[in-house]
C-alpha cells in the first residue's frame, strides 16, 4: 500500500479526498492537515462533515497535523485540497522533501515542468514528472485543472480528431464549487451571478495546456482559441456548460463518435466504465439525475445539434476536483513513477 495524507482535509473538497481514499486498494489515507487550530484534534471533531455519506469511522480517530512538510512522516504521496495562496510554499516543500503531490489547486497548474493531467485526454504529459526529477526534485508536482476545464476536456476526449479551430463554452457552475465558506456569501437563491473569478481564464488557458502536445521539453499548446463565460446557478453539485465548436463533419458523424469512443486507459480503481456517458434524451444531462453516474467520475453529454453544439455536465467536487486528483495518482503508481 501507498501512504497517502490530505492537505486541508476539512473543506468542502478536502472531506471529498477523505470520502474517496477511506478504502481505497492503492491508497492508506495516513495523514490528514487543516489549519492551526484543528491540529491536535482528531479529524471527527475537527471537520463539520458536510457529505451525503458518513464520516468514515477509521478517518474520523486521525489526529489532525499542521499543514506542513515536516508533519508529513512516512507519506509517500500528498493530496492537496488547500487554497491557491496557501499551495504555492506547501506543495512545493512536500516535492522537495521527496513526497510526491496531486494537487487540486491552481498555483502550480501553468508551470512548464508541472504535469496538467486528465488522465482520458493527456496521460502522456505526466513525463513531465523527469523534468521536476531532472531538476534535482526528490519528489514531484502532478495537477489537475479546475472542475469546469475538467468536464470540457473529458468531453472533448471522443471528438478531438476532428478539426475545429473556434471552441466557445458558457458554464452554469453548481455553489459546492465555491467551497463551504464562499455559499454563504453568495446570494444565489432565485438568481444567477455572472461572473466567477477566475474562472473563465483557467478555462481557456488550461484547456489548450490539456489539449497540447508535449514534446519531451515542452508542452506545446492546441491549436484553437477557447472563449469561456461562466455563470453560478442555484443547483449544489454538478456543472453544466453549453459547447460551441466550428466542426464541419455532419452531426450524425460527431454522434458516432461520441458513441463509439474507447477510453484509452486499462483500469484503475478511479476510472469510471464510461468516462463519457452519451445521452439522446432532450432534457439531460441534469445535475440531479446524472451527478453520481459511475460514483460521480462520468461526464455526462448530451443535446448534441448541428453547429456542432452539445451540453456537458459532471460532478464538480468529485470529477473535477479530489476524484481527478485520486485518479491522476492511480495512473502514476500504475506507471511506476512512485
Ligand atoms: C468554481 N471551478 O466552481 C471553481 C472552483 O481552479 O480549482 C475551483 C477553482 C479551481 O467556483
Amino acid at each position: 500500500m501507498v501512504s497517502v495524507g490530505v492537505l486541508g482535509a476539512t473543506g468542502a473538497v478536502g472531506q471529498r479526498f477523505v470520502q474517496l481514499l477511506a478504502d481505497h486498494p492503492y491508497f492508506d489515507l495516513t495523514v490528514l492537515t487543516a489549519s492551526e487550530r484543528s491540529a491536535g484534534k482528531k479529524y471527527r471533531d475537527a471537520v463539520n462533515w458536510r457529505l451525503d455519506l458518513p464520516l468514515p469511522e477509521t478517518v474520523g480517530d486521525i489526529t489532525v497535523t499542521d499543514t506542513r512538510a515536516d508533519c508529513l512522516k512516512n507519506v509517500d504521496i500528498v493530496f492537496s485540497a488547500l487554497p491557491a495562496d496557501l499551495a504555492t510554499k506547501v506543495e512545493a516543500d512536500c516535492a522537495k522533501a521527496g513526497i510526491g503531490v496531486c494537487s487540486n489547486a491552481s498555483s502550480h497548474r501553468m508551470m512548464p515542468d508541472v504535469p496538467l493531467v486528465v488522465p482520458e485526454v493527456n496521460a502522456d504529459h505526466l513525463r513531465m514528472i523527469e523534468l521536476q526529477r531532472d531538476a534535482g526534485t526528490d519528489g514531484f508536482i502532478v495537477t489537475n485543472p479546475n472542475c469546469s476545464t475538467i468536464m470540457l476536456t473529458v468531453s472533448l476526449a471522443p471528438i478531438r480528431n476532428f478539426h475545429f479551430t473556434d471552441l466557445r463554452v458558457a458554464t452554469m457552475q453548481a455553489i459546492s464549487g465555491a467551497g463551504f465558506e464562499g455559499i454563504p456569501g453568495m446570494s444565489i437563491f432565485d438568481n444567477v451571478i455572472p461572473y466567477i473569478g477566475g474562472e473563465e481564464e483557467k478555462m481557456e488557458r488550461e484547456t489548450l495546456k490539456i489539449m497540447g502536445t508535449f514534446d519531451g521539453s515542452e508542452v506545446v499548446n492546441a491549436p484553437f482559441s477557447v472563449s469561456a463565460s461562466c455563470n453560478r446557478v442555484p443547483v449544489i453539485d454538478g456543472h453544466s456548460m453549453a459547447v460551441w465548436l466550428d466542426i464541419k463533419e455532419p452531426v450524425e458523424t460527431v454522434a458516432k463518435a461520441f458513441q463509439n469512443w474507447k477510453c484509452p486507459l486499462k483500469d484503475l480503481p478511479t476510472l469510471p466504465e464510461k468516462s463519457v456517458d452519451f445521452m439522446t434524451q432532450q432534457d439531460r444531462p441534469q445535475p440531479r439525475l446524472d451527478r453520481m453516474k459511475g460514483r460521480g467520475m462520468t461526464v455526462s453529454v448530451g443535446r448534441l445539434r448541428p453547429g456542432i453544439r452539445y451540453i456537458a455536465m459532471g460532478h464538480n467536487t468529485i470529477r473535477g476536483a479530489a476524484g481527478a486528483s485520486v485518479l491522476n495518482a492511480e495512473l502514476i503508481c500504475d506507471r511506476g513513477y512512485l
